[in-house]
């Protein structure tokens, strides 16, 4: 089969790391090839990027730069590792990816969602996540969970109305497109969000193989 772009998304503390090293693992068990990456992020120059935009700094950044610095380490990210891995028919999973932007830009700071579309559009081309993930909780457990790790980064230093405005960014994008997307209750115990993601996983899995046998039973569409 070819390959798919999974994303996982959701405010601070939510668990992203720990389900997607889950989920990478249960990939490795089904043998299906796959790469584990993160937004910003995920090659050394959007690693580079990444800093620029978590670090906190005397120096105000204007939202717009955080919006353009955002799409320019996404731009890096699908040229350097997410094309390449999907055209080789690996699984990508990706911690965040532009679900993220319209959260945080665009819910968390006011920016308008039309131009975040332009830009999704401009970077992207077509290509947009088969699966998405949203780990939902309730801002303040989140971020009591994200607390206990150290030092806030620039993010985590908003109020938690900042993750409120997030959090029901996520949820209408997953109302307005319900099959791209799988909400998880993730304040529960992480038994039970590992059993809601791997019964989402299982019916994704399906329908990508009921997908790919129409096709060659149909190969023009017919
Ligand atoms: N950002 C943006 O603004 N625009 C964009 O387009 C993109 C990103 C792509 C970096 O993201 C920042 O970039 C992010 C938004 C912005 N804001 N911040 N900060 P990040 O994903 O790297 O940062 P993060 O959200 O803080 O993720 P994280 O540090 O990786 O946390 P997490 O993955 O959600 O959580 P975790 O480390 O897996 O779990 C947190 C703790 O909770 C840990 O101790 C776990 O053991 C525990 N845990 C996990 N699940 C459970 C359950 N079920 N029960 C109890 N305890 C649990």
């Amino acid at each position: 089969m070819s390959g798919c772009l999974i994303t996982v998304e959701g405010i601070e503390g939510v668990g992203k790391t720990t389900n997607i090293n889950w989920i990478c693992e249960c990939l490795a068990r089904l043998g299906i090839p796959y790469c584990q990456s993160r937004e910003p992020g995920g090659t050394p120059l959007a690693e580079e990027i990444r800093q620029l935009l978590l670090t906190p700094r005397d120096e105000q950044m204007s939202d717009m730069t955080e919006l353009l610095l955002v799409f320019a380490a996404r731009a890096q990210h699908l040229h350097q590792l997410i094309r390449p891995a999907l055209a080789r028919g690996e699984w990508v999973v990706c911690d965040r990816f532009t679900d993220a932007t319209f959260a945080y830009q665009g819910g968390g700071r006011g920016l308008d969602m039309s131009l975040i579309a332009t830009l999704e559009s401009l970077v992207q081309q077509a290509l947009r996540p088969d699966l998405t993930l949203i780990l939902d909780i309730e801002p303040a457990l989140g971020l009591a969970r994200a607390h206990q790790r150290g030092a806030p980064d620039r993010f985590e230093q908003e109020a938690v109305s900042f993750f409120s405005r997030v959090r029901q960014t996520y949820l209408a994008r997953a109302q307005a497109a319900p099959e791209r997307y799988l909400i998880v209750d993730a304040g529960r115990s992480l038994n039970d969000v590992q059993a809601q993601i791997s019964s989402g996983l299982e019916q994704f899995c399906q329908r990508r193989a009921a997908g790919a046998q129409t096709s060659e039973a149909h190969p023009h569409g017919a």
